[in-house]
């Protein structure tokens, strides 16, 4: 494949094209990831979440340039940015204008977080991937943490990063979001408004109630990213954390765990597809519910006869074709 070829020597626009095709799942996405699956892992990849509005893209933009002037190359996506036109290329704008860097050590786009067959988590792990394989070796996700299927997206990242400030929704909330939990890192950011000091507080006491389990007790970093003050310490932080990491029988094993998972779900994602297939070739909804005897049976049957006659053609097939 062309694109293919062109995104990993180095063209941006292939490389936009590329994401683009893995992301919409067009048919082969997943014969392109296998192919590229050995040239990645090398990348560190990064986890921004928190309310919106707490300041994650400004801390984003300013932890890329850190990186950047440390000559790595950056990666961002954010996943569905609350301007979905402006989100990610804005994001990008900010970074590559205030500074010089050329313009291939950093990539910025936005993923939206409508439905896919494997889910927005998996997705957002292929394109990732796909960043990882181009050659970019720090990757920044940054993402809204609004629900559980909005964090359960920060498990893709080596570092979860979670953003809070003072009188952005308060610490009951992020604890029903499941924000405290996925948290490596915790930032206090804004930390220029006043009551901040109080807030760190109140989040120490929810760590000491809850973490002493834990082997990494999150440190919270305070930050103001419009000036940028405190995010030097927070790379420290992250750096620090992804040593731990590789380090640490507990953590490896979590990370074990998350695999098992990403291989269920692409098992589950493959199963979905055969049955859609399945359901096209073999049955018009004449067949399934439009006459009075099929009716009759309900739902449960007729659904337990659809498997049943899957798990037949299945068997009189091949096995699945990857
Ligand atoms: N006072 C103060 N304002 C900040 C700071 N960091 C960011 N802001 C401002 O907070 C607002 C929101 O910042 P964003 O970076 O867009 O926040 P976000 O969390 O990415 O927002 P969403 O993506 O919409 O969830 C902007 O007006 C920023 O300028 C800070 O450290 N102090
Ligand atoms: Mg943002």
């Amino acid at each position: 494949m062309k694109i293919l070829e062109e995104a990993l020597k180095g063209s941006i626009r292939s490389l936009g094209k590329l994401i683009s095709f893995i992301e919409n799942e067009s048919p082969g996405f997943l014969d392109i990831l296998k192919s590229i699956y050995p040239l990645t892992g090398k990348a560190k990849i990064i986890g921004i979440t928190g309310p919106p509005g707490v300041g994650k893209s400004t801390l984003v933009s300013r932890l890329a340039k850190i990186y950047l002037e440390k000559n790595d190359t950056v990666g961002i996506l954010a996943v569905d940015p609350s301007s979905p036109i402006s989100g990610g290329s804005l994001l990008g704008d900010r970074i590559r204008m205030s500074h010089l860097f050329p313009s291939s050590n950093i990539f910025v786009r936005s993923l939206s977080s409508r439905g896919t067959l494997g889910g927005i988590s998996q997705a957002t792990m292929n394109v990732a991937r796909v960043l990882d394989a181009a050659g970019y070796n720090i990757i920044i996700i940054e993402t809204v943490g609004v629900g559980q299927a909005e964090v359960e997206i920060i498990h893709v990242a080596d570092t979860a990063v979670v953003v809070l400030a003072a009188g952005f929704g308060d610490e009951i909330q992020a604890l029903k979001a499941g924000l405290m939990e996925v948290a490596d890192i915790f930032v206090v950011n804004k930390a220029d408004l006043p009551d901040t000091s109080k807030y760190v507080n109140t989040i120490e006491k929810i760590l000491l109630k809850s973490s002493s389990k834990k082997s990494w007790t999150p440190p919270i970093v305070k930050t103001i990213a419009l000036t940028g003050q405190g995010c030097d310490e927070l790379v420290k932080k992250i750096d620090e954390h992804y040593e731990f990491c590789k380090e640490n029988e507990s953590l490896i094993n979590e990370k074990r765990k998350r695999q098992l998972r990403e291989i269920k779900r692409l098992v589950e994602q493959k199963i979905k597809e055969e049955i859609e297939v399945f359901f096209e070739r073999e049955y018009s909804l004449e067949e399934i519910i439009n006459n009075d005897q099929q009716r009759n049976k309900g739902p449960y049957v007729i659904a337990e006869e659809v498997l049943n006659a899957f798990w037949k053609s299945q068997q009189r097939s091949k096995p699945l074709k990857s």
